[in-house]
């Protein structure tokens, strides 16, 4: 048990190297909140994955920074002696906002771990320390610009490739980025733009051999996915309409998909995460380590879940490169076989460069007892 003393909270911004377009917008900046929460025995850091906008789900950063300051934070301080396993109990009476609970659960845990000197890795029972890396690539304005992507990242070393779709951007550029790499594992992410009635997108997409079809339908539906399942030979996987260890109890119950993506701050931090991991690995069914465009300390997280047995497939855990011209920590990056270490030191095993962090500070608050 530990006494959280402080939290500072922080709005930061970060260019990208390039705009993400999905099928819920565009993005040219990451924004997002960082938590350091200083305890009785160690600072930890947690990054929170909601955006400027609602636009993945309900949650976003100004938002978060509320659900932070006014609920969550002196529910921490009420409690005195808090772990990062008993802080679920602690937010309880808060429903929802699994991305600003994850900020601090994570950055809890991050504490509890540097103060025994035990990283994320270990702690999660990661049973490797290299994980395999696929690229998420935006929607590109046109097809020609997309072959060109894909070929860079390729080269790079990304072991696979996903393709944003929407309706309009889809069966056209998904098959041309096929013919021209009959083998390469590739995947599609329509984050929930279609629905049931858009079989013909649905049956073309079946004969491309895709590694897996990514939130096709709404993002909180799970009975539409399991009709759409059986439909389809291709895995489903799904995303945003996963946000609990029960609701990927549910999906799987219900046949809503046949592999996960874990995000650990869609779902409440990387307890809970942990959670889905075993419930999926007792089921058989894959899963792999979604992203969020994080910086250094979200990634560092990532990783560490991403080195579990269960995660079998490559996750969207890119180099800093894909992402940045400049990380907030030090650079993430990959090695030309698709590998990326993970992160060995205490907790999650980095930090933010202290003169990167106040260059990209758009605000501080912080929060005490
Ligand atoms: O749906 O997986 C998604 C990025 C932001 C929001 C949602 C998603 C994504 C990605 C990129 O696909 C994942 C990454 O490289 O971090
Ligand atoms: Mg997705």
């Amino acid at each position: 048990m530990t006494r959280v003393r402080a939290i500072e909270l922080r709005l930061i911004e970060l260019p990208l190297v390039r705009p993400f377009r999905t099928s819920f917008g565009t993005s040219t900046v990451k924004t997002c909140l960082l938590a350091r929460v200083e305890t009785s025995d160690a600072i930890g850091w947690g990054e929170c994955v909601a955006d400027a906008e609602p636009g993945f789900s309900e949650e976003w950063n100004e938002g978060a920074w509320v659900v932070i300051r006014d609920f969550l934070a002196p529910a921490i301080f009420r409690a005195g002696d808090v772990s990062a396993e008993g802080l679920e109990h602690v937010f309880g009476p808060v429903r929802g906002h699994p991305m600003a609970k994850a900020t601090l659960v994570d950055a809890v845990l991050d504490a509890e771990l540097r103060a025994k000197g035990e990283s994320l890795a270990g702690f999660l029972g990661a049973d490797r320390d290299r994980v395999a890396c696929g690229v998420s690539l935006g929607i590109a304005s046109t097809t020609e610009q997309l072959l060109d992507q894909v070929g860079e990242h390729l080269d790079e070393g990304y072991l696979r490739i996903k393709l944003k779709i929407e309706p309009g951007s889809d069966v056209v550029p998904v098959h041309a980025v096929r013919e021209a790499h009959p083998d390469v594992a590739l995947s599609v992410d329509a984050n929930a733009a279609y629905t049931l009635a858009d079989d013909a997108v649905f049956s073309s997409l079946d004969d491309i051999r895709l590694v897996m079809i990514e939130q096709p339908l709404h993002h909180e539906d799970l009975i539409q996915h399991a009709v759409l399942q059986r439909r389809l030979r291709t895995d489903l996987c799904l995303d945003e309409s996963i946000r609990s260890a029960a609701g990927a109890a549910a999906a799987l119950e219900l046949g809503s998909c046949r592999v996960v993506n874990i995000k650990q701050g869609r779902v409440g931090g990387v307890l809970e995460a942990r959670r889905i991991h075993d419930l999926c690995r007792a089921a058989g069914v894959p899963v792999w380590c979604g992203g969020m465009l994080e910086t250094g300390v979200g990634r560092a997280t990532n990783l560490a879940l991403a080195a579990m047995p269960g995660f079998t497939l490559p996750g969207d855990t890119s180099a800093s490169s894909r992402y940045f011209p400049e990380d907030l920590t030090e650079p993430f990056v990959m090695a030309h076989d698709g590998s990326m270490g993970v992160p060995t030191g205490p907790g999650i095993g980095v930090e933010p460069l202290p003169e990167r962090l106040e260059a990209c500070t758009i605000r501080t608050e912080i929060l005490g007892a």
